[in-house]
C-alpha cells in the first residue's frame, strides 16, 4: 500500500504543539520501522515510557524480531506483536518514530499505514504519510526528538529535574546509535546538551555510558563476524577508487548462513577506507529485487542518487530498492554514483 493520504492533508506540529498533541490523546500504540535499529527502538520505547509517566497508556510494535542486541531496550523480549498487547488493550491513536515512509513500516504497512496519526521523526525526507507530523530533519536522531518533547512536557535538563532512567537509557541509546557514536555530521552543541541530559539521569541511576555502548557494541555476535569475512573477499571498488562496493548475493547469504541482521553493520566497514567517498551495499529482497545502504563522506550527497531509484535517507546515509539481478543493480547505482562524482568535482573523468 501507499500512502493513504496526500502530503497536503498532513499538519505539522512544531514541538511544542506536538507536547499539547500528546497531551490531549490517549490509548497509544508506537510503531517502529522494520528491521529496527537503536534510534527507532530508542524512540520508540523512550515516548512510551514518557506518555506512561503522562499517565497514558501506551505500548509498542514493531514488524520485525528485536535484535538480540537491542533486546535490553525492549525489556529484553525479541518480539513486539499486537498480538502480544495485554488482553483488553484497544488503540486510539498510532505514532510512528523514526519512520520516514510507509514502506519502511515493513510487513504492518498494509495494516497501519494508511492509520498513522502522528509521525515523529528526524528525517527531512519523511513523506508525510500520517494526519499530523512533528519531524526536525536537523537532528541527529528520533531520539533527539522525543528528548525535546519530554523538556518541553515537564522541563527536564541535566541539573536538577532529571529526565526518568527509563526514558534516559532507550533516548542515549538511540543517540549514540544514529550519530555514529557523535562521530556524524548532524551532531551539534544542540546534540551534546541533549546527551547531556541524558546521560545525568542515567549516571544518577547507578547506569553508566560505558554500560549502554557495551551493550550495543560490546559484543558482535559470530555472524556478524562471518558477514564481515564474507564482505572483505567480495569488496570492490569503483570510480578510481571513490566508490566502495559489496554485495551479497542469495548465494552468500546460505554459504555462510546470513540473515539479513548479520550483514547490516557490513556497509560500515567499507564506508571508511582511505579515498573512498562513497560506499554501497546490495543485498537481496526476495526474488529479483536488492536492497541498497550508501554511506558516504562528509560533503557529498547519497540521499540524492537514492532518490533517482525512488528512495532516500540522509544526506550521509541512505538507501533504495533496485529490481533486477545483481550485476544489472550493481551497473546501475555505480552509473548514477559515477555521475554524482563527476558534478561533485565538476566534470573531473570518472573511472
Ligand atoms: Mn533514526
Amino acid at each position: 500500500m501507499t500512502d493513504a493520504m496526500p502530503a497536503s492533508a498532513c499538519r505539522l506540529l512544531s514541538r511544542a504543539e506536538c507536547a499539547l498533541w500528546l497531551q490531549t490523546h490517549n490509548q497509544y500504540l508506537i510503531l517502529c520501522h522494520a528491521h529496527p535499529d537503536g534510534d527507532t527502538l530508542g524512540a520508540g520505547m523512550g515516548l512510551r515510557n514518557l506518555l506512561r509517566v503522562m499517565g497514558k497508556t501506551a505500548h509498542l510494535v514493531c514488524a520485525s524480531p528485536i535484535p538480540e542486541r537491542l533486546a535490553f531496550l525492549t525489556e529484553e523480549r525479541t518480539q513486539c506483536t499486537p498480538e502480544q498487547l495485554p488482553a483488553g488493550f484497544e488503540w486510539e491513536t498510532v505514532v510512528t518514530v523514526d519512520v520516514a515512509s510507509v514502506p519502511l513500516l515493513g510487513d504492518y504497512a498494509e495494516r497501519f499505514g494508511g492509520a498513522v496519526h502522528l509521525a515523529i521523526d528526524h528525517h527531512g525526507t519523511n513523506t508525510l504519510f500520517a494526519e499530523a507530523a512533528c519531524v526536525d530533519g536537523t537532528l541527529s536522531a528520533c531520539t533527539e526528538l522525543i528528548c525535546n518533547l519530554g523538556e518541553e512536557i515537564f522541563g527536564w535538563n541535566d541539573t536538577d529535574r532529571l529526565m526518568p532512567p527509563e526514558i534516559a537509557v532507550p533516548l542515549y541509546a538511540g543517540l549514540l546509535t544514529d550519530s555514529g557514536s557523535f562521530q556524524y555530521g548532524a551532531v551539534t552543541p544542540r546534540t551534546h546538551r541533549r546527551a547531556a541530559a541524558m546521560l545525568a539521569s542515567v549516571q544518577n541511576a547507578g547506569l553508566s555510558h560505558a554500560r549502554i555502548a557495551e551493550r550495543l557494541w560490546g559484543s558482535r555476535p559470530l555472524p556478524q563476524v562471518m558477514a564481515a569475512k564474507a564482505a572483505y573477499e567480495d569488496l570492490r571498488f569503483f570510480c578510481g577508487g571513490r566508490v566502495s562496493l559489496v554485495t551479497f548475493t542469495p548465494k552468500t547469504m546460505e554459504t555462510y548462513h546470513l540473515t539479513d541482521e548479520d550483514i547490516d553493520d557490513v556497509i560500515n566497514l567499507i564506508r571508511g577506507i582511505a579515498g573512498v567517498r562513497a560506499a554501497v551495499h546490495l543485498k537481496p529482497r526476495g526474488e529479483g529485487v536488492y536492497k541498497l545502504s550508501l554511506r558516504c563522506a562528509e560533503g557529498f550527497n547519497v540521499a540524492r542518487v537514492a532518490a533517482r531509484f525512488g528512495g532516500g535517507g540522509h544526506a550521509c546515509a541512505a538507501g533504495c530498492t533496485i529490481e533486477g539481478d545483481a550485476a544489472s543493480a550493481e551497473a546501475a547505482i555505480i552509473s548514477a554514483l559515477e555521475e554524482a562524482l563527476a558534478e561533485e568535482s565538476s566534470g573531473e573523468a570518472c573511472n
